[in-house]
């Protein structure tokens, strides 16, 4: 039985690929495992069977015979353990690769969301105008210690790994703000990864919930 993904029935996004399950999506491509997905609405989302699941009540989570996995950076782990095709064997690479997971969603998306946060949630309030900047650049602060360290490399380290999936999935969330521009080598980086077949396959299943076509080759 192939795993069954949870994902906004209606994405805030309307099928842009920042809501989480794209990088489920985009993991399980890269390794070439098929996978099922159970649509939940947002009142759905905070029923008891999905609470279950989810203790915050959010999508996406992850069921696979018995086990039932919620956070992105936990599902992505789970299935680059135990598929080839994201983690590199050696012992070291692959811990480094890890790294770059947790540096993802620990180091680099906070300050991310923040902003998100502060553009989309926040943008009327009075004081809006004095915060945005100082968010704006934190941002900005993550973002030059991130190119300084890709320079001028294809991937984080050596080949493509699970780090760089959950690295640019964070990233595109700034597509909207244009700060991404400041940064040609982290906006070829997104570029490079949104190449790969996986990823096309991935933004294709889950851009086909909102237009109501299958996707190629489905
Ligand atoms: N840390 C968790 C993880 O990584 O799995 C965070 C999961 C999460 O934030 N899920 C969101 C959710 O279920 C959807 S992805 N929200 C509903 C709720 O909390 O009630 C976040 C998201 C939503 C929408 C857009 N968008 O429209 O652009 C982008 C990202």
């Amino acid at each position: 039985m192939p795993p069954t993904i949870t994902a906004f029935e209606s994405s805030p996004d309307g099928g842009k690929g920042l809501a989480r399950d794209t990088r489920i999506r985009w993991a399980l491509e890269e390794v070439g495992q098929p996978y099922e997905v159970r649509l939940v609405s947002f009142r759905a989302m905070k029923d008891p069977a999905h609470m279950a699941l989810h203790p915050f009540g959010q999508i996406p989570t992850y069921e696979e015979g018995d086990l039932a996995l919620f956070e992105t950076g936990s599902i992505v782990f789970h299935i680059a353990e135990r598929h080839v095709g994201l983690l590199p064997d050696d012992a070291d690479a692959r811990a480094r690769a890890i790294t770059w997971m947790f540096a993802a969603i620990n180091t680099v998306e906070p300050p991310i969301l923040e902003f998100a946060n502060a553009r989309l949630l926040e943008g009327g309030k009075p004081w809006s105008k004095e915060r945005l900047p100082l968010v704006a650049d934190r941002v900005r602060d993550r973002l030059k210690q991130l190119s300084a360290h890709l320079g001028s490399a294809d991937w984080l380290d050596g080949a493509f790994s699970a780090g760089d999936l959950m690295m640019v999935h964070v990233l595109q969330r700034l597509k909207p703000s244009g700060i991404l521009d400041e940064f040609p080598n982290l906006s070829a980086y997104i570029a490079r990864a949104e190449a790969r077949p996986a990823y096309k396959s991935a933004f294709a299943a889950q851009l086909a919930v909102f237009t109501g076509q299958a996707p190629a080759g489905r």
